[in-house]
């Protein structure tokens, strides 16, 4: 029976990505999926987009890849340097821009719902969600979204929040571990009812308020 795996927030540690895949070892009908923020600051953004072209692992966009996109729109001169830094970052920002750009604000299985940060509480549709809060949303007022947004007949999956680590409810998984601060880089199989982790080789970046 083919398997489905969803895998957190990369951040260009496409060494650690390399080895959650090979640890959970695909078929070629299994699925593989990426919940976004496959690039910036980790080691190497470029090498993480080639792997998952290569590998057809399905990523919807986060809020680093939208960020990559709107600075891409300044002219040189109205850059910020954290901007400046951004593009330094990613190495190859034209040639990510124009990959990323077609990965899509959320993925549905039919039986998993993937998203990279979570879903706006109050609202039914995904169609009626402000797009920064499925790209962003964290805490809603004052408790986390997903103790008061769901999807009928969906198991949501999303990362994005690396500072309250793996979630692991009945009705939705988070996956961003951290991996490029230096804790792990997860995946999930449903069919499985599984989590894979990988330890990271180091912390790539010091985030704010994660150490
Ligand atoms: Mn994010």
């Amino acid at each position: 029976m083919p398997r489905t795996f969803f895998i957190g927030d990369v951040h260009g540690c496409v060494e650690e990505l390399a080895a959650l895949l090979e640890k959970f070892s695909p078929n070629s009908s299994d699925e593989i999926y990426q919940t976004g923020d496959l690039i910036n600051k980790g080691p190497d953004s470029p090498a993480t987009v080639k792997f998952v072209l290569k590998h057809k692992i399905k990523c919807v966009f986060g809020n680093h890849e939208a960020k990559l996109l709107h600075i891409l729109k300044k002219a040189n001169s109205e850059l910020t340097p954290k901007e400046i830094r951004f593009l330094e970052s990613v190495k190859e920002p034209e040639w990510i821009a124009s990959e990323v750009s077609k990965f899509p604000l959320w993925l549905d299985t039919g039986r998993e719902l993937l998203l990279h940060a979570g879903l706006e509480p109050g609202q039914e549709k995904l169609e009626d969600m402000n797009v920064r809060n499925i790209l962003a949303i964290r805490m809603w007022n004052g408790l986390p979204w997903y103790e008061q947004a769901k999807i009928n007949e969906r198991l949501i999956i999303f990362g994005h929040w690396a500072m309250n680590g793996l979630v692991d409810f009945p009705h939705a998984k988070g996956l961003d571990t951290g991996c490029v601060y230096g804790k792990v880089l997860t995946g999930y199989c449903p069919e499985e009812n599984k989590f894979y982790q990988v330890s990271s080789k180091k912390a790539y970046t010091i985030g704010k308020g994660v150490f």
